[in-house]
């Protein structure tokens, strides 16, 4: 394997809304540049970065996989990254190891709702970005609606650097309006071009084109507006560097366009790529801190430099266990270097370093500064970790990501893989950063929480598949609360005289509601000693007891304070566990006063739908209880802020995916509890009674 120094090294991510045709693209760009022999395709499961079975099956992509192509003196390493909003997760993820990026946009759909977000992601993470017009090939694609729409929502700064020839089932080629030639596509798919003079009813379209592109070039550099001033025009060898640095600078969006199933379009991108696009070394310097939480310090992307390399990927193979996948950002990276992880104060041997193309591995001497590599089997190594040399400690930021929205209880099917579980999820967490798995303390169950329902119920399959454990999802139990609305004041006593040693314990206690939020208190308002200050926590100590366990539902009661104004005791008969009692007993009498009710979590939910689905969606949020917040318009889509009822949002995904045919995408954040409605409240209540009935009285 061939060894790339920095400059020849281009990390491009493909990011754009899901069925842009991303990863049929980057199997398009391998198969041009004879990295694969054949021409893979989504479609039959064949293309190189959705290898997954979860992904093959489905036909989109899962997770961020990575390919490599080598095109004269560049290697370009693509990032293939997914579209489907419940996995986006992973798309930001990985934008850690990308220079640049390139954004699809469907020729027939146009913008949609995750082109925005990946533009946004761009945007912070400050990408140079080619816009490539994929699918032209479709019916209805159309360049300039296209075009239009996104020059609308983009700016000005949005410039064609190609032109299509042809549209729909007559899409052939490109004109490249630098160079002002046309490239006719084989119709076998080889993605291979013949150059040819532009087609005469283009020529026109093109010369004007090529002028605009000349005069935007020409905005942002003082010596080439002199140059275009004087002439007229820029010369090729002054136009291609001046735009390769407004790309750079992000003041130019190049438009270019393609078709990836009938690789139309391809070497075109290669080059385009491989010549206007930058190299990790264009960025200079990466910021990372001197230690954990400590001052910012920076480096340079040189080879000169102390080696340092940030885990941005981890994947659980249960072959080969654990791999990662890294960026070296600065340094050398040697086969079997031995570096420091930083983040666990640990050291790491990286034993077979490769490049990754698809689900296979290459192994390669070394790495330059800028390239992404993989490596098996760290011992501790996780995502988010930085690695280096010991004597030049830097640790990388870590990507912070949104959290997750949904949780669902789990249970192995079989009772003996309760460990093997907690085994394999805890693999899967490595790989994943949103999943979370945890025990609920309320109602026992294990919960698997992600960003949607999809996002589980991909994971639960990847358990079946790649652990052989097979589980059953359920909805998990909502956690609700109890809280009081009105004060009580009650005595707790707690008095047994059966022979010997006998039980006291005598409390007055007032209870009265707090607000939202506060959780509990406790006021110990004794005076003279009616109870011994010894035995005061073991009062405390029965409330919580007994408020952890409810009194409507069986739910913990919150947001109320307790006043122990009054008591008394027993010289020989009084104990810890007599007062223990006698505070549960007083507390379950003051709730028989303090008008109990049930609290329920209430999410924060936004929507962002296309414009045309917001009236269903929002009848659908009334349907759910859900409180309609706020509307606002974002391209061609709206924003719906709402407040609705945990319990109500279970099933949401489901009906939002059918309600859009897939293209929604929303968050959730649990914000508050809010009192539940009488009818519902006493559902619920009615549920538990025969549970709560039985656990009365010790
Ligand atoms: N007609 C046509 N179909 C295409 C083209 N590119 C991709 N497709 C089809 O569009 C569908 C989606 O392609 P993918 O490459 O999986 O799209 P993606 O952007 O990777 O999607 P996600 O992984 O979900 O984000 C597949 O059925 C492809 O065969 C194209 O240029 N023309
Ligand atoms: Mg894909």
């Amino acid at each position: 394997m061939k060894i790339y120094e920095g400059e020849n090294i281009r990390n491009i991510a493909l990011v754009g809304h899901g069925d842009t045709g991303k990863t049929q693209l980057v199997s398009a760009l391998l198969f041009t540049a004879s990295m694969v022999n054949r021409l893979g395709k989504v479609d039959d499961g064949t293309s190189v970065t959705d290898f997954d079975e979860e992904e093959i099956q489905r036909k989109f992509s899962i997770s961020v996989s990575l390919a490599y192509a080598e095109w004269g003196k560049t290697k370009i390493n693509l990032v293939d990254t997914p579209g489907y909003n419940i996995f986006m997760h992973e798309t930001e993820a990985a934008l850690v190891a990308a220079d640049c990026a390139m954004l699809l946009v469907h020729a027939v759909a146009g913008i949609e709702v995750q082109t925005e977000k990946v533009w946004g992601f761009c945007e912070k993470y400050g990408l140079p970005r080619a816009i490539v017009i994929n699918q032209m090939d479709r019916d209805r694609a159309s360049f300039e609606r296209t075009l239009e729409a996104l020059r609308t929502e983009y700016g000005r700064t949005v410039v064609p650097v190609q032109l299509p020839i042809g549209e729909e089932k007559n899409f052939s080629g490109v004109v490249d309006l630098v160079r002002m030639k046309a490239y006719l596509y084989d119709a076998d798919g080889s993605g291979k071009a013949k150059e040819a003079e532009i087609p005469a009813d283009l020529q026109e379209a093109a010369n004007k084109a090529h002028d605009a592109l000349v005069e935007m070039v020409a905005e942002g550099n003082d010596k080439l507006m002199e140059e275009f001033f004087e002439q007229g025009t820029i010369p090729v060898e002054h136009l291609v560097p001046g735009l390769r640095q407004e790309i750079l600078q992000r003041r130019i969006y190049p438009v270019a366009v393609a078709a990836g199933v009938l690789n139309i379009g391809s070497e075109n991108l290669l080059n385009f790529v491989a010549d206007y696009m930058p190299s990790p070394l264009d960025r200079r310097e990466v910021e990372g801190l001197d230690r954990e939480g400590g001052e910012t310090v920076k480096r340079k992307i040189a080879d000169s430099e102390p080696v340092s390399a940030y885990v941005f990927k981890t994947v659980a193979d249960p072959f080969a266990g654990r791999v990662s996948y890294f960026k070296v950002f600065s340094g050398i990276l040697k086969n079997e270097a031995n570096l420091t992880n930083f983040n666990r104060g640990s050291s790491e041997r990286l034993s077979h370093i490769g490049i990754v193309q698809g689900k296979t591995q290459a192994a390669v001497a070394e790495l330059h500064a800028g390239d992404i590599g993989a490596v098996a089997k760290l011992k501790d190594t996780l995502t988010g970790d930085t690695l280096g040399d010991k004597s030049a400690a830097i640790f990388y930021p870590k990507v912070k990501l949104a959290e997750p929205a949904i949780s669902f209880a789990i249970e192995p099917k079989s009772r003996g893989d309760e460990d093997k579980l907690s085994t394999a999820i805890h693999r899967m967490l490595e790989e994943d950063q949103l999943l979370r798995f945890s025990r609920d303390p309320q109602t026992k169950e294990f919960l698997l929480s992600g960003a949607g329902q999809q996002h589980v119920e991909v994971s639960v399959s990847k358990l079946k598949r790649r652990f052989n454990i097979e589980v059953t999802l359920k909805a998990p139990k909502i956690p609700y609360r109890e809280t009081i609305r009105a004060k009580g004041d009650a005595q707790g006593k707690h008095k047994k005289q059966t022979g010997g040693h006998g039980q006291y314990g005598d409390c007055w206690i007032k209870v009265e509601p707090l607000v939202r939020g506060a959780g509990f208190e406790f006021v110990n308002d004794i005076f003279g000693g009616a109870i011994p200050r010894n035995f005061i926590p073991a009062v405390e100590k029965g409330i919580i007891e007994a408020a952890a366990k409810g009194y409507l539902a069986g739910y913990p009661v919150v947001d109320f304070r307790v006043i122990l104004y009054d008591g008394s005791y027993h010289d020989v008969d009084s104990s810890e566990i007599a007062f223990k009692l006698a505070g549960s007993k007083g507390f379950k009498k003051c709730m028989e006063q303090a008008k109990p009710c049930l609290l329920e979590p209430i999410m924060n939910v936004e929507i962002t739908v296309p414009e045309n689905y917001s009236g269903d969606i929002m009848g659908n949020l009334n349907g759910r209880r859900g409180r309609i917040q706020g509307m606002e318009p974002k391209g061609g889509s709206t924003v719906v802020k709402a407040q609705v009822p945990l319990a109500e949002m279970l099933s949401y995904a489901s009906d939002l995916t059918s309600m859009t045919q897939g293209r929604g995408t929303y968050a959730m954040e649990m914000s508050h509890y809010d009192i539940v409605p009488q009818m519902i409240a006493d559902k619920i209540v009615a549920a538990h009674k025969p549970a709560a009935a039985e656990e009365e009285e010790e």
